[in-house]
């Protein structure tokens, strides 16, 4: 009898139930038991139908991702999915939860699908770079035919019950959240009716009647712009387009090599890599899972500005009240305005409805007086990168806020312990790094104090959950993890241009591994006076921070898009960069000041001067603890730069080029280039000599 799936007849319905939590993934244990089961049923003669049905929270929501990379065990989930089909007693599945990829592949092969109003079911298989791997290609066309099989396979949205029973997905939908009664209801009723076995694979009037229909030319070319540098949305379409042009069982065999080829390509490994690498940053090492946490029902942000104004609507879209804090009238209005106006937007597009604007609007309260703030549970500091004014604030704070409220600072790159050194509670004190637009942008980098306690760690992990973020817990340095290795990108950017690059040559190299913009096209989004600013701090702090072209451009007023002038020109109301040939012109009068003679450089010297940096950065971030695991600084840069998940995020990547290489590369620009940051870092030089990757630590 399997511990994972048992069967049980109830009154005339043979009910097989899977229960393998969390979420009854098709693992080896679950597939054999539905076997088993489905044995079990077929052979008790009082069974007069069967019915699929999942304990737990949710319907089946896959195959096991953990077995991925693992030698397959049988039985395969196509040939589980078969017998089901291929019962002679009618199967009805029962749908509550998300029925996702395997799952509903599964439920495609029973006779009838029953599902819950709340259930949703989708096929996310290319979210993980591959295909459904069990029929979902050439069933759901048959269902849905093949613009919604297409639209759902190709972008792995999840659709609702009632969506599914437009579609003919499921066959009922039900109210109430008892699964098994509904379930043994529907069962109940089609033994009543006389409603045998229907294969969905004999259901053939969707596909016959759409044959040689050009939507398949039409999606590959839909694609090539929303699917750009992916690999598996282009292989979902060639497998659904079997469905249209092969008998079943052939376009199952079709189905299954596009799925092996899936299955084999890199991006398979990087993207299942940062779906559970996302899971895993929440798990934080050496952070008890048990740590308290501190209530967070209100809270206080002082500054309406951009940053303040977004991390103000974080709160407010899951309705914690905010008191949004200004010096001047004018800044609080100019602030409020600019929510409401994101908030309006998003209504234009449908996200929210416009009763939801005036909800969150009603949490955000402005105020001019600090002494607000005495009862708010938390408090997030987001003025300008300036030390001084932070710790004056912080201060103020310490005199003001309740004992227990946790006192954040959403700066980018400054020392939390000197902002905490301003308090009497630096175990209260602690970093809330959120990223620009702060209310679209899902990672949030938490910044441990040396004095910040585990309860405002775990406080802060938790709250950054509840406000959607991808939340990772990081150490105390200048620019944390992800400023700090791309402020070592940008550097170095800047060097390649003065050497002889063109910052577009630069920035087509970055887009062409998978950012979605550039070095030169991300500062002038986020503003040339930012880097302008912290170069000057740093030269003002005695650094040897070198002259740069992109100096002159910010002393020239060219800040970026919001000049219309940056590295790039912007034409009225677009974001889209044109080359200007007056920034080549200054660049070739910088480097005519600075003596330097331009020289020709090849796309693969600014692929490792850039990303190379950045792995060596990263090695050290990991060897002083600054970054607990490699898959912490992944998910920094998949969530926080757009580093393309399909390749895993930068240490992921790292492990696929090579450790060994990336040293000796490194090793090589430390003695042609000198500079620390090409000092080879002492854990790459290990990994290297030991054969090992950032993945074995
Ligand atoms: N396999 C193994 N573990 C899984 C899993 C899966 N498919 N899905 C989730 N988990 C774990 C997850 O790691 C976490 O573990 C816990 O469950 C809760 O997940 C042949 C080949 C179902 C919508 O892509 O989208 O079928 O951290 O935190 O936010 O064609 O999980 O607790 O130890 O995400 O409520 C296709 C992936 C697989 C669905 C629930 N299926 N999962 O979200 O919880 S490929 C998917 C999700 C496939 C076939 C092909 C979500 C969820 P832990 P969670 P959640």
């Amino acid at each position: 009898m399997s511990e994972v799936v048992n069967y049980q007849r109830q009154g005339s319905i043979g009910v097989i139930t899977v229960n393998y939590p969390p979420v009854n993934a098709l693992s080896h244990a679950v597939r054999s038991g539905l076997l088993d089961a489905l044995k079990q049923g077929q052979a008790d003669a009082d069974a007069k139908a069967l019915l699929l049905v999942c304990d737990g929270r949710t319907f089946v929501a896959g195959a096991d991702i953990t077995e991925f990379g693992k030698p397959p065990q049988s039985p395969g989930l196509p040939e589980v999915v078969a017998e089901y089909e291929n019962s002679e007693k009618t199967i009805v599945a029962a749908i509550h939860g998300t029925a996702l990829g395997g799952g509903l592949e599964l439920a495609l092969g029973c006779h009838y699908r029953v599902a819950l109003e709340s259930a949703k079911v989708g096929l996310p298989e290319v979210k993980l770079g591959l295909l459904p791997g069990a029929g979902g290609t050439q069933r759901l066309p048959r269902l849905t035919g093949a613009q919604k099989a297409l639209e759902m396979i190709t972008t792995g949205d999840f659709a609702s019950a009632k969506d599914a029973l437009a579609n003919g997905i499921v066959d009922a939908v039900e109210a109430g959240d008892d699964v098994k009664a509904v379930g043994l209801a529907y069962a109940e009723k089609a033994v009543a009716d006389g409603k045998g076995p229907r294969r969905v694979r004999d259901v053939e009037d969707k596909v016959a009647s759409e044959k040689g229909s050009d939507i398949f030319s039409q999606f590959r070319a839909g694609l090539e712009k929303k699917a750009r540098g992916l690999f598996s949305p282009f292989k979902c379409v060639d497998a659904v387009e079997a469905a249209f042009t092969l008998p079943f069982d052939e376009g199952m065999k079709r189905e299954r090599e596009l799925f092996m080829e899936c299955m084999e390509s890199p991006q398979r490994a990087g993207l299942i890599h940062s779906f559970f690498s996302e899971r895993q940053v929440s798990k934080v090492p050496g952070l008890p899972k048990d740590t308290p946490v501190r209530d967070i029902n209100s809270v206080g942000i002082i500054g309406a500005g951009t940053m303040g104004g977004g991390i103000a609507m974080n709160f407010a879209n899951v309705g914690i009240p905010v008191l949004l804090l200004e010096l001047k009238q004018e800044a609080l209005d100019k602030g409020l305005a600019i929510i409401r106006r994101n908030y309006e937007n998003s209504a234009k597009k449908g996200r929210i409805t416009q009763a939801q604007v005036e909800e969150r609007m009603a949490l955000i309260k402005p105020t001019l007086a600090y002494e607000d703030f005495s009862d708010v549970d938390l408090v997030i500091e987001a003025v300008f990168e300036n030390m001084g004014v932070k710790k004056e604030i912080f201060g103020t704070l310490d005199k003001i806020c309740k004992q227990g409220a946790v006192l954040a600072s959403n700066t980018s790159t400054l020392d939390i312990d000197e902002i905490a050194s301003a308090t009497t509670r630096p175990e209260d004190v602690v970093g809330m790094h959120f990223f620009s637009p702060a209310n679209v942008m899902k990672l949030l980098e938490n910044v441990c104090g040396s004095k910040t306690s585990n309860e405002v760690k775990a406080t802060v992990m938790a709250i950054g959950k509840r406000i959607k973020k991808v939340s990772v817990l990081v150490g105390n340095c200048y620019g944390f993890v992800g400023n700090r290795m791309l402020h070592q990108r940008g550097a170095e950017a800047i060097k390649l241009v003065n050497e002889g690059a063109s910052p577009q040559q630069v920035d087509k190299v970055l887009t062409d591994l998978g950012f979605p913009m550039g070095q030169f096209a991300m500062s002038d989004l986020a503003g040339i006076d930012v880097g302008y600013r912290i170069r000057e701090e740093r030269r003002k702090a005695g650094e040897d921070i070198p002259a740069s072209w992109m100096d002159k451009l910010a002393e020239q007023g060219r800040l970026g898009q919001k000049t219309q002038a940056g590295t790039y020109l912007y034409e009225e109301g677009s974001r889209k960069p044109v080359v200007d040939p007056a920034v080549d012109e200054l660049i070739a009068e910088f480097r005519k000041e600075q003596g330097i003679t331009p020289r020709e450089i090849t796309d693969q010297e600014i692929l490792e001067r850039c990303m190379y940096v950045m792995i060596n950065e990263g090695a050290k971030i990991l060897e002083e603890g600054i970054a607990a695991r490699a898959l912490d600084i992944d998910i920094v840069w998949i969530y926080g730069y757009g580093f393309p998940a399909y390749r895993g995020g930068p240490m992921f990547w790292a492990d696929q080029v090579g450790i060994e290489s990336i040293y000796n590369t490194v090793r090589k620009f430390h003695d042609t280039l000198g500079g620390d940051q090409w000092k080879p870092s002492s854990l790459l030089e290990r990994l290297a000599g030991e054969g090992k990757t950032f993945g074995s630590l």
